[in-house]
């Protein structure tokens, strides 16, 4: 917690002079890769790096590049014209500090839980690397999320809940993964709840309560954070087991609580996760938790920068 404390205390001080640095990044460029999709975390990213007076810029591989091929051994002669091996060191000649988003892809979980794409640009690139999300983790949500419930909190503990909740894809585990792990670390009175099946991987809930009775769960709550994530447990990896519409938040279930705030990564689907009326409820703080993703960035790339030559 101690390291924690230093980096909430550094975000409350950037967030009242997010221009204090400005001058850190001048002439430092950041290439941010994107496997994947993403709103939040691309403008979020660039304008933190901006804040900084880096120069940035974007690389989305499923659009505007070359297809890249990531298997070992193979031979070449489908539909990819580049290996990973090739592209990573190029990309690094480009720029000072590389951001990745390379989702869990459910093909196998041990390459899944490797990291094995970030793990290759930390490895390949030259350059110091930082995640935008990946297979497994989602710190820089994790981190905006904290500095979220503690601007919110208005007790010293408060009860934090994260609350499974149905979707029609099957999504991964980072978001959850990160936000166990940094609850765990931080001083609140962390449950989990989620149908039987769900378990998340011990290495990020550790010894966090599980409550297997959402209504349960809910009870004096002071924030409630939902999520869907697909099956962790070898059998049925990446599967979805549940899709019990029950599990979604709703007013009667908010009713529980401890006029608990709502929170959420984003994207959410609507009335699948949440109903319409909680997330537009004055006790939503989804826009405040998605405004601290660029403050939770800054503090990453400053750091970043002062460690780097
Ligand atoms: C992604 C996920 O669940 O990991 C990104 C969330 C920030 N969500 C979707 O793909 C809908
Ligand atoms: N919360 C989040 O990471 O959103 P994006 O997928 O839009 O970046």
């Amino acid at each position: 917690m101690g390291n924690l404390n230093a980096a909430l205390q550094e975000a409350s001080d950037l967030k009242k002079d997010r221009f204090a640095f400005k001058y850190l990044g001048n002439n430092k460029t950041l290439l941010m890769v994107f496997f994947n999709s993403s709103l939040r975390t691309r403008l979020s990213t660039q304008k933190a790096a901006m804040n900084l007076g880096m120069n940035t810029m974007v690389l989305d591989i499923a659009q505007n590049a070359w297809r890249l091929e990531t298997g070992t051994g193979v031979i070449m002669d489908g539909d990819k014209p580049e290996h990973i091996r090739e592209a990573i060191p190029v990309m690094g000649c480009y720029c000072d500090l590389i951001g990745v988003r390379s989702f869990a892809r459910f093909e196998n979980k041990q390459d899944d839980y490797n990291e094995n794409i970030l793990q290759q640009f930390i490895q390949l690139s030259g350059r110091p690397v930082f995640s935008m999300e990946g297979a497994t983790t989602h710190p820089l949500q994790a981190f905006a999320d904290l500095i979220t419930i503690e601007e919110f909190k208005t007790k010293k503990r408060p009860k934090v809940v994260l609350t499974w909740a149905p979707h029609p894809k099957a999504l991964p585990q980072a978001v959850p993964n990160s936000f166990a792990d940094f609850m765990n670390e931080a001083d609140v009175d962390f449950v989990i709840t989620h149908p039987k099946g769900y378990e998340l991987a011990p290495q990020f809930t550790r010894d966090a309560r599980v409550e297997y009775n959402q209504k349960e769960a809910f009870r004096g709550a002071d924030f409630i954070y939902a999520k869907n994530w697909s099956v962790f447990e070898d059998a049925h990896y990446g599967e979805i087991l549940c899709t019990d519409t029950n599990w979604m938040v709703d007013e009667a279930k908010m009713s529980l609580t401890n006029h608990a705030r709502f929170m959420h990564c984003l994207p959410v689907r609507r009335n699948v996760i949440v109903t319409d009326g909680v997330i537009e409820s004055p006790h939503s703080i989804v826009f405040q938790e998605a405004a601290n993703r660029e403050i939770a960035c800054q503090v990453v790339l400053k750091r970043m920068l002062e460690g780097v030559e």
